[in-house]
């Protein structure tokens, strides 16, 4: 008789999924999340047992639940200190967090910020959905100028963050965005944030059909998304467009992007890529000869952005936890042992003073903190 042992390494996407019934709305994008996530762990051949899925509160933090990982549903935007302790405690564990814009933009964004700084080494998964859609629909700090919702009837009035420009400015080395419907693209990202040492910050433009349908509709609608949408890929040219005809360059001599159309006015692709250099009027070349028309939209960019190596908090600061652990599980000094970070003798317990003795400063010893800040304590007080 053979007998086969499943290991995770052969594992399918369904392996992943757990027997809790899955209860976001019908045709919430948090589903394809789901489905991407799984599909990339079976892929990747993450061990379940070694895998971890963090939330906070909100639509988006019922993902543990869906998984058949080891998983906390945690407070309100406190996730990121969550995971950071658990992978303190066990740097060898898998450590994903899933937030939401409102989970880990608004309340959490102090966190947020710090875990990134400190580049633990998790794959944050933030979902945006630019609404609270479990508390139905307020508007949230990704929201759009002008957004009208139960919080915010008359349109809200603050200019929205920009997860992905949050995520650079908190100093994160990994930072990518993706779309709840382009599966293979997601997945694709996912995989790479895996293999990411390091935070690796994901922002996922995800449709809320209840309270903010349709909001990304200008960059993934099908007609919209060639022209909206620039799959950034290392080394290679930003081109976009049906054909790929559009591209965006520096500006040169300035730390601007413009928008040009290769093949017109002597834009080549690739090697001509950073100036128009037969065009006199051009602005941006006194030799150019192109005339500014009207500017077009730029596009968002899609993939991973920002991928460099940097001293990751595994390396430097796991090591500093370890060795304090070490020390504190250390056997007890024996009695008038010489003290480690000195060459005196520590004092044996008998030597130490008792109770009630004053100390050299007249305090009295054993009173608490107020005793020795009022001086000594009356007799019999
Ligand atoms: C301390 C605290 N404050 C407020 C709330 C109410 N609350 C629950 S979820 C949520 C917002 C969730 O929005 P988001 O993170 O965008 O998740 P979504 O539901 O959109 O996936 C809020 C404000 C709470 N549960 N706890
Ligand atoms: S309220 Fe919106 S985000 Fe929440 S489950 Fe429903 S569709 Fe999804
Ligand atoms: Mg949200």
């Amino acid at each position: 008789m053979t007998v086969t042992t499943i290991t995770d390494a052969q594992l399918a996407p369904k392996d992943y999924a757990s027997d809790q019934e899955v209860r976001w709305c019908p045709g919430c994008g948090d589903y394809a999340i789901l489905k991407a996530v799984q599909k990339a762990c079976a892929e990747m051949g993450v061990q379940r047992d070694q895998t971890v899925f963090v939330s906070g509160i909100g639509c988006a933090a019922r993902f543990p639940y869906y998984m058949t990982t080891y998983g906390f549903h945690t407070v309100h935007g406190r996730a990121p200190a969550i995971a950071t302790g658990i992978k303190l405690a066990n740097p060898d564990l898998d450590v994903w967090v899933m937030t939401g814009d409102g989970d880990g933009l608004s309340i959490g964004g102090n966190h947020m910020l710090h875990v990134l700084r400190r580049n633990v080494d998790l794959q944050i998964i933030l979902f945006n959905n630019e609404i609270y859609g479990l508390t139905k629909g307020q508007y949230s700090p990704t929201s759009r100028r002008g957004t009208k919702s139960p919080s915010t009837p008359l349109g809200s009035l603050e200019y929205p963050v920009s997860a992905c420009v949050f995520a650079l400015g908190a100093g994160a080395r990994f930072v990518a965005r993706s779309v709840d419907t382009q599966q293979a693209h997601l997945v694709g990202v996912l995989k790479r944030a895996r293999a990411h040492q390091g935070a690796s910050f994901v922002e996922i433009l995800q449709n809320c059909v209840v309270f903010n349908d349709a909001v990304f509709e200008h960059i993934t609608g099908k007609a919209e998304a060639p022209d909206a949408q620039i799959v950034v890929e290392h080394g290679q040219p930003l081109l976009f467009g049906k054909s790929k005809e559009k591209g965006l360059r520096l500006v040169p001599g300035k730390l601007e992007l413009e928008v040009v159309t290769v093949g017109e006015n002597s834009v080549r692709f690739p090697r001509r890529w950073a100036c128009c250099t037969a065009t006199p009027r051009c602005r941006t070349s006194a030799r150019c000869t192109r005339r500014p028309g009207k500017p077009r939209a730029k596009p968002i960019s899609m993939s991973c952005f920002v991928k460099s190596a940097r001293g990751w908090w595994r390396a430097n600061d796991c090591a500093q936890v370890r060795k304090d652990r070490a020390s504190r599980l250390r056997p007890p000094q024996r009695r008038g042992s010489t003290c480690r970070a000195c060459p005196r003798r520590r004092r044996a317990p008998q030597e130490r003073p008792a109770r009630g003795d004053r100390t050299t400063t007249g305090a009295t010893v054993g009173r608490g903190a107020a005793a020795n800040r009022h001086g000594p304590a009356p007799a019999g007080g």
